[in-house]
């Protein structure tokens, strides 16, 4: 256990540095979360939870009986812990077809191709004045650059001495090196830290975003590096959330620790972490329950496995990611909002990048919250995601080669 004080975090998580750190306070914790639970969050599961459209199991499978609730953790994980020199053959698959910069291009190509046609559809038809900038202007707005980045574009164009008229290509290239110039200060790996046994990673967002996914993607990741990894299933709420976490694990090789549908996310987290100590974990990825629409309830779920976690390791969680969704646009931003709000996010990781138009968010954001981007997603598969690299992707975005 690290000597770090809690710092920003015990103050936005509401917890104070001199309780104590015993296993009994957090079974009793555990009893109140209990308690709270019944309060607040032990409602009928809602039409749009049973028909949640990312799970594959059955909605009879999904409403758990309600004795379920009170259900104890399950002791035994799916499999025995990997030993981390064994590598499982899944995790050695080939990078994706064409390599990686190709593989983002194509995925941002939805993206580009909007900008690109915007910006083509402007430049041959016009010499550069003022109203073809403001032309310009609205298709970077309308990508999602933001009004800002937009706006430094434009007035980069406008110093710029183009005798002969402005291009497409000088657009282009104006466009990529202001995504940089963004993005370059961001772009920072996720750093696992050793003396950290394990390192905690906490995985936040809204439903759909790409939580469980990306977990299972990291899992494999850090497996082909060689560190052993442990899953929590803390998203309690739809069986289909907690089995779809033990695929992953069964995928990567990878001890699953979850409870009962409805059993209580810190407690789970709890013995989670407890048992990856006893075990000389390297890492612990946790799945949490993502509700927008139950803000107060979520972000509570949330701070109580922060506080039950810091009994345990008070320099945990050592990452809080907010998994975000491009295809939503605006709304990722708004959720990056949300979560800064209660949360002391460290870190985002951007998913489904592959397939739209509205990549540019990622600028948007990054503009606004600097916070740091580790990781890109562009499909489903096990390689699709990737260390972000801001190079690339203004590279890609501006659709250059
Ligand atoms: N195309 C694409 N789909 C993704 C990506 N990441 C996740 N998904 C899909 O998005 C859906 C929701 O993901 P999931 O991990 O269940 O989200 P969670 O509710 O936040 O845990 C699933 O169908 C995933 O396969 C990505 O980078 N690209
Ligand atoms: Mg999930």
């Amino acid at each position: 256990m690290s000597g770090k004080t809690r710092g920003v975090f015990g103050r936005l998580w509401g917890k104070r540095s001199d309780e104590p750190a015993a296993s009994q306070d957090a079974a009793e914790d555990s009893a109140r979360q209990q308690e709270t639970y019944a309060a607040h969050e032990q409602q009928p599961l809602s039409a749009e939870q049973v028909a949640a459209p990312l799970e594959e199991t059955a909605a009879s499978e999904i409403a758990a009986p309600a004795s379920a609730v009170d259900a104890p953790i399950a002791a035994e994980p799916l499999q025995p812990a990997v030993s981390p020199s064994e590598p499982q053959a899944e995790i050695d698959e080939a990078p994706a077809k064409g390599g990686w910069f190709s593989r983002l291009k194509q995925g941002l190509g939805k993206t580009s191709a909007k900008l690109s046609d915007g910006i083509t559809g402007i430049f041959t038809r016009k010499k550069l004045e003022a109203a073809t900038l403001e032309e310009l202007e609205d298709v970077l707005i309308e990508a999602d650059l933001g009004v800002g980045t937009a706006e430094n574009i434009i007035e980069t164009l406008r110093k710029g001495r183009y005798e002969k008229g402005i291009s497409a290509d000088d657009v282009r290239s104006v466009l990529q090196a202001e995504v940089a110039r963004v993005l370059t200060p961001v772009a920072k790996p996720l750093v696992i830290d050793a003396t950290h046994k394990p390192h905690v990673v906490l995985m936040v967002g809204v439903n759909g975003t790409g939580k469980t996914t990306t977990i299972g993607k990291l899992s494999s990741k850090f497996r082909a590096e060689g560190k052993s990894v442990m899953l929590a299933a803390a998203d309690t709420f739809r069986a289909a959330a907690i089995d779809q976490l033990k695929v992953w694990g069964e995928r990567t090789g990878t001890t699953v620790i979850s409870g009962a549908v409805g059993a209580d996310a810190a407690g789970l987290v709890y013995d989670a972490l407890a048992r990856a100590g006893q075990e000389g974990v390297d890492v612990l990825l946790v799945d949490t329950a993502g509700r927008l629409q139950n803000k107060e309830g979520l972000m509570d779920e949330l701070s109580k496995v922060v506080r039950v976690v810091r009994k345990l390791d008070d320099s945990a969680p050592h990452d809080v990611l907010l998994v975000l969704d491009a295809t939503t646009g605006q709304n990722a931003m708004s959720q990056v909002d949300v979560f800064r709000q209660r949360a002391e996010v460290t870190g985002l990781i951007m998913t489904k990048l592959d397939g739209t138009a509205r990549g540019g968010i990622l600028v948007a954001i990054s503009a606004k919250h600097a916070l740091p981007v580790h990781a890109i997603g562009v499909g489903e598969g096990v390689n699709d995601l990737q260390p972000f690299d801001a190079g690339e992707f203004a590279r890609a975005i501006a659709g250059n080669d």
